[in-house]
C-alpha cells in the first residue's frame, strides 16, 4: 500500500482484513488496526511500515502497510523490496500529490506491478475522473513504459469496505479489489533451482527471543532450527543457527517449521543481525546487495540537557545513555545518521525531515530523557566545486482569495512557480520549488496567513546552488533575565506586547525564551517581577481573569520556531525554547563579534 500522507492506506488495510476474515471472531476491532505504536493512534498517521497477511481461498496475500509522510520515505523504499505489486492510492478529491510521485517513482525503478485504487469516492467534493487524468499525467511524466501504464483502476470508500469497478456503480464489498489483486498480481517469482535466500528488511525485538529479523524468503526453504549461511553487512559470512521462525497470519505471528518462496517470515536467534542482510544457502550464500535508501536531508544536534533545571523531570540524563539510545536507533531506522561533534555530550542526527527527527526525541523523552536540541539544518552538498542546497516540491491547496498571500510569503522565500491550477470549489493548486531551508518554519506562517485552511505538503526535489542569505521569521525572540517564577503581574504588564510561551507559576532561567516579540528585535524582561501592594490576594486573582492563555509550543513548533543561536530543551513534562548562550552579557558580546566582520 502507498500513497500521499492521509489518503487511505491503512484504513483500506483495515477492510481488506475484516473481509477475509483476518479478525478473530468477537475480537476488538479498533480503526486503522495497523497503526499499533502509541504515538500513530495519536497523531492519526503511519510511521513505521507493518506487514500483515489475508487468506482468500487458497492463496495467502502478504499485505504491507506503509507510511505517506515524506519523512518516512526511507520506510517506504525498505518496504518495496519485500513486495511483488504496490496498490497505488490516491484520494478522489485530492488527486496526486508530492509523495505519490516519490513512491510510484521507487516502485516503477523496482519495476513492480501497479494497481491503482482511486479511494475516498463518497468525498462530495470528489473529481474521480480529473484525479485518474492526473495519476495518467503523472505516469507519463515518470516516463512509465507502455506496460507499466497500463494499470488497472479501481475505486473504493475503504472506510465502509466498497470496492468497484465503475465508479457510477457503489460496489458492497472489497470483491472487486481482491479479484483484481489475485488476477494482476504474479505469484511469487522465484527459480526452484537456486539456493535458498532471505533478505531481512526490518527488524523487531522481543523479550524473550530478543532480536528479530522480518525478512522476506526469495528462493528456496528455510527451516526452523537449520543452520544457515548469515551474509554480513561488512562482507564476511558466518553460520548462524535459525531459533523461531513464524509467517504472519492476520494480525498474528503463527510458529511454522519452514517457509518458502514469497513468504514474510520472522526469525529469532541472530542477535547482531541488521537490515539490508542475507540469510542463504550454507553450501552455497549468495547474498544480496545492500539496502540502499535516499539521502538525509536535515540535521539537528541532540545533547544532553545544559540547562539550570536539567535532571528535574527525566530519569534518562547522561551522554553516554543518550549515546546507547541513539546507536539503538541506527540499527532499526534505515534513514538517519548520526555523527560526533566537538562536544562530548552532543551528537549530529541525520534524516528526512523535522518530523522524522521530532518523533525520535518524542519517544525518546517518553523513555524518560531530558535532551538539549539544536536548531533544523539542511544538509548541504558540494558539486562541482560549488556548495548546494536541497530545494524541496510543494503543493499548495488554499481557497482563492489568499492565493496572494501565499506567493507573496513563497516569493520572500526565493520560491519559484510551477504551475498554478483552479480546479473550481473556490479552490487553488500552487506547486513551487522551494530551498529546504526556506520552509524550516513556513507551516506556521502559511496557516496564519490562510486562517488555518490551507494545505500544504512537500518532499524532496533536488539540488541547486546556495541561494544566499534568507530572511524567513519577522519576530524576535522575548527572554526571561533571571531565575524564578512567572507571576501573574509581569505577565499583564507584558502580554499585549508579546506572545507569551509560558503562564504564571511557570519556572524560568537567564536565556530561556518566553515568548515572541511583536517586533524583529530580541529582548530581554523580568517575568516574575511582583507587585508591590499590600492587598495581593484580590489583586492577583483580579489579574487572573484578564490574562491571555499562553500560546501553546509542541515539540514540533518549537523545532520550527527557533533561530540559529536557539536552541530547545526538551523533558518528559516539558518543552522549553531558550538561547544557546543564556548569559546576556555574553548573548551581547557573540552578537558583536558575530555582527564586526560583515560592517
Ligand atoms: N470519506 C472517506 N474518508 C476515508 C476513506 N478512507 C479513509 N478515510 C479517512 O481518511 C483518513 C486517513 O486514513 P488513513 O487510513 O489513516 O490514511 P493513510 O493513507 O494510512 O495515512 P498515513 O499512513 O498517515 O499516510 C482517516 O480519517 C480515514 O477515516 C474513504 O473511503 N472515504
Ligand atoms: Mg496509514
Amino acid at each position: 500500500m502507498i500513497a500521499h500522507v492521509d489518503h487511505g492506506k491503512t484504513t483500506l488495510v483495515d477492510a481488506l482484513l475484516q473481509q477475509a476474515g483476518g479478525f478473530r471472531e468477537n475480537a476488538v476491532v479498533v480503526d486503522r488496526v495497523m497503526d499499533s505504536m502509541d504515538l500513530e493512534r495519536e497523531k492519526g498517521i503511519t510511521i513505521l511500515a507493518k506487514n500483515t497477511a489475508v487468506r482468500r481461498g487458497d492463496i495467502k496475500i502478504n499485505i504491507v502497510d506503509t507510511p505517506g509522510h515524506a519523512d518516512f520515505g526511507g520506510e517506504v523504499e525498505r518496504a518495496l523490496t519485500m513486495v511483488d505489486a504496490v496498490v497505488l492510492l490516491v484520494d478522489a478529491s485530492e488527486g496526486p500529490l508530492p509523495q505519490t510521485r516519490f513512491v510510484l517513482r521507487k516502485a516503477m525503478e523496482l519495476e513492480l506491478k501497479i494497481i491503482l485504487v482511486v479511494n475516498k469516492i463518497d468525498r462530495p467534493d470528489a473529481r474521480i475522473a480529473e484525479v485518474v487524468d492526473e495519476t495518467y499525467e503523472l505516469f507519463m511524466d515518470l516516463d512509465a513504459t507502455e506496460e507499466q501504464i497500463e494499470f488497472p483502476i479501481v475505486y473504493t470508500v475503504a472506510r465502509e469496505g466498497k470496492a468497484t469497478l465503475d465508479p457510477n456503480e457503489p460496489g458492497e464489498n472489497m470483491d472487486v479489489l481482491f479479484k483484481v489483486l489475485i488476477d494482476e498480481v504474479p505469484a511469487p517469482l522465484h527459480d526452484p533451482e537456486h539456493p535458498m535466500r532471505a533478505w531481512v528488511t526490518n527488524l523487531d525485538s522481543s523479550p524473550y527471543v530478543g532480536r528479530i529479523a522480518i525478512c522476506r524468503v526469495e528462493h528456496g526453504t528455510i527451516r526452523k532450527g537449520s543452520t544457515i549461511a548469515w551474509c554480513k553487512a561488512d562482507g564476511t559470512i558466518a553460520n548462524a543457527k535459525i531459533g523461531q521462525l513464524s509467517i504472519t497470519e492476520g494480525l498474528e505471528r503463527v510458529d511454522v517449521e519452514e517457509a518458502g518462496p514469497g513468504e514474510i517470515i520472522t526469525v529469532s536467534g541472530i542477535e547482531e543481525v541488521t537490515i539490508g542482510e542475507t540469510l542463504a544457502d550454507l553450501a552455497d550464500p549468495r547474498p544480496f546487495p545492500a539496502i540502499t535508501v535516499d539521502e538525509p536531508t536535515l540535521s539537528m544536534t541532540i545533547g544532553a540537557n545544559s540547562s539550570p533545571l536539567a535532571g528535574k523531570e527525566g530519569s534518562k540524563l547522561t551522554a553516554r545513555q543518550i549515546k546507547d539510545r541513539l546507536d539503538k536507533e541506527l540499527v532499526g531506522n534505515v534513514s538517519i545518521r548520526v555523527n560526533d561533534t566537538a562536544r562530548p555530550d552532543t551528537w549530529e542526527v541525520q534524516g528526512r525531515g523535522e518530523l522524522q527527527l521530532a518523533i525520535l526525541i518524542e519517544q525518546m523523552r517518553r523513555e524518560g530523557f531530558e535532551l538539549t536540541i539544536g536548531k533544523p539544518v539542511v544538509l548541504t552538498k558540494e558539486i562541482d566545486g560549488k556548495v548546494h542546497e536541497p530545494t524541496e516540491r510543494i503543493t499548495i491547496d488554499v481557497p482563492e482569495e489568499h492565493v496572494g498571500s501565499v506567493t507573496q510569503l513563497l516569493g520572500e522565500r526565493k520560491g519559484k512557480m510551477e504551475n498554478m491550477a483552479n480546479h473550481g470549489h473556490g479552490w487553488v493548486r500552487l506547486d513551487y520549488v522551494v530551498p529546504a531551508r526556506a520552509l524550516i518554519g513556513f507551516r506556521t506562517h502559511f496557516l496564519t496567513e490562510t486562517r488555518g485552511t490551507g494545505m500544504l505538503h512537500h518532499m524532496f526535489e533536488g539540488w541547486i546552488p546556495w541561494q544566499g542569505e534568507l530572511r524567513t521569521r519577522p519576530n524576535g525572540s522575548v527572554m526571561a533575565d533571571r531565575k524564578g517564577v512567572v507571576t501573574p503581574h509581569a505577565t499583564l504588564l507584558l502580554q499585549d506586547r508579546m506572545a507569551l510561551y509560558i503562564g504564571p507559576g511557570a519556572e524560568v532561567y537567564e536565556g530561556m525564551i518566553i515568548g515572541e516579540n511583536a517586533r524583529s528585535e530580541d529582548m530581554d524582561v523580568n517575568i516574575c517581577r511582583t507587585k508591590e501592594l499590600n492587598n495581593i490576594r484580590t489583586q492577583s486573582s483580579d489579574d487572573t481573569v484578564r490574562l491571555t492563555p499562553p500560546r501553546i509550543i509542541s515539540l514540533e513548533l518549537a523545532l520550527e520556531t527557533i533561530a540559529d543561536d536557539e536552541c530547545v530543551e526538551v523533558t518528559p513534562e516539558n518543552v522549553r525554547l531558550r538561547k544557546v548562550a543564556l548569559n546576556a552579557g555574553e548573548r551581547a558580546r557573540l552578537l558583536k563579534n558575530k555582527k564586526r566582520p560583515r560592517e
